[in-house]
């Protein structure tokens, strides 16, 4: 039998966040596809749709009118998943039929008035005003709720509802799942190895290579060892940042500018505006010690061959546990091929 080889043969992978394995096959890359196909979504936007809910001066579903707004836009989301006023916890009727009243509020964040402009095609400084946006928001909200999560859903294939540019904050009196997974398993790093999981992840990523997109000097984005996605990544503040409002300006400047360099790569991968669900992990809220909590955001895409062919998470995956064909590392190297200037701009040149 030849030696083992990581590209090669079939193995698991361990994810030490939420303690979960993953299943390699980077031999299963080679079949063939019948499948489905997704549609490749080329349809051009206006700047401005009077049907858009999310656009300026437009009404949204409850009558009421957006303003003229100039920069980001943030409102109470008409039919918020989490309620403020709602009933005390109830008791369950057996210790099988659990049941548990979060409290909470959503709120819908508009990146600009633009309607056709995604994330990576606003300049620098106006992604900057989103990220300070997220800051302030996960600030004032910390004050009142234990988590908050601040994620954007882009593209039909993801479910998001309106191709207006925007992201979605929850925050609730309790932690979910997966931030509740990723406190026990990094408090449990530090109290065993006095170090911070993430921070030490991060350095053994850089000593290593192979799994990094791009960086700047205060930012890292890899595909991560125990990725899911086909091209999932993992954005990493290369210091020690607990939560999102402990990012200096220079940090927030740099992160502008490694979101517009990674999401622009994205589009250009397929030559489509790349669909993805990404979101932002830090510290709950009023826990005092934070040594072992590094701030880290996710970005899973759905896409895997082309434009139209995505991963479907079904069957093993949902029965067993996720599979992925293509390597992380060989996902890197792709993403690292890529141009970062936006493949719509030559598209425009040619014609
Ligand atoms: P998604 O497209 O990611 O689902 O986000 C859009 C959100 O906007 C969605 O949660 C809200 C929906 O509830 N919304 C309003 O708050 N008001 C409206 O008039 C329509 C949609
Ligand atoms: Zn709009």
């Amino acid at each position: 039998m030849t030696e083992f080889s990581q590209t090669d043969h079939p193995h698991r992978r361990f994810n030490p966040l939420t303690e979960e394995w993953v299943l390699n096959s980077p031999h299963r890359n080679k079949r063939p596809w019948l499948g489905k196909e997704e549609e490749r979504n080329v349809s051009k936007l206006n700047s401005y749709d009077s049907g858009c809910y999310l656009c300026p001066g437009n009404e949204r579903a409850n009558g009421e009118r957006n303003p003229d707004y100039k920069d980001t836009f943030v409102f109470q989301n008409d039919f918020s998943a989490l309620l403020d006023d709602t009933y005390n916890n109830v008791p369950a009727s057996h210790p099988l039929l659990k049941i548990a009243v979060p409290r909470g509020i959503c709120r819908v964040v508009c990146f600009s008035p633009r309607h056709d402009l995604t994330l990576p095609q606003l300049s620098i400084s106006k992604i900057k005003t989103v990220v300070d946006v997220w800051a302030d928001q996960v600030s004032e909200l910390g004050e009142r709720y234990r988590w908050v999560q601040v994620f954007e859903n882009k593209g039909d294939l993801m479910g998001c509802s309106n191709p207006h540019p925007h992201c979605q904050i929850w925050a609730s009196d309790m932690v979910p799942n997966e931030p509740s997974k990723e406190d026990r398993s990094q408090k449990e790093y530090w109290k065993q190895n006095r170090k911070n999981l993430l921070l030490e992840y991060r350095q053994l990523e850089s000593a290593d290579g192979s799994r990094i997109v791009i960086e700047n000097s205060g930012w890292l984005v890899v595909t991560p060892f125990w990725a899911i996605w086909p091209f999932e990544t993992l954005v990493l503040p290369k210091r020690h940042v607990p939560r999102f409002p402990d990012l200096l300006p220079t940090e927030r400047e740099q992160l502008a500018d490694i979101l517009k360099r990674l999401l622009t790569r994205y589009d250009n991968l397929f030559q489509v505006s790349f669909p993805y669900s990404m979101g932002w992990h830090g510290a709950p809220n009023g826990i005092a010690d934070c040594n072992h909590w590094q701030l880290h955001a996710h970005i899973y895409p759905p896409l895997l061959r082309s434009a139209t062919i995505r991963k479907f998470m079904v069957g093993y995956e949902t029965l067993a546990e996720p599979q992925r064909d293509l390597t992380p590392e060989q996902a890197a190297e792709r993403l690292r091929s890529l141009s970062e200037s936006d493949f719509r701009l030559s598209e425009g040149k040619e014609k």
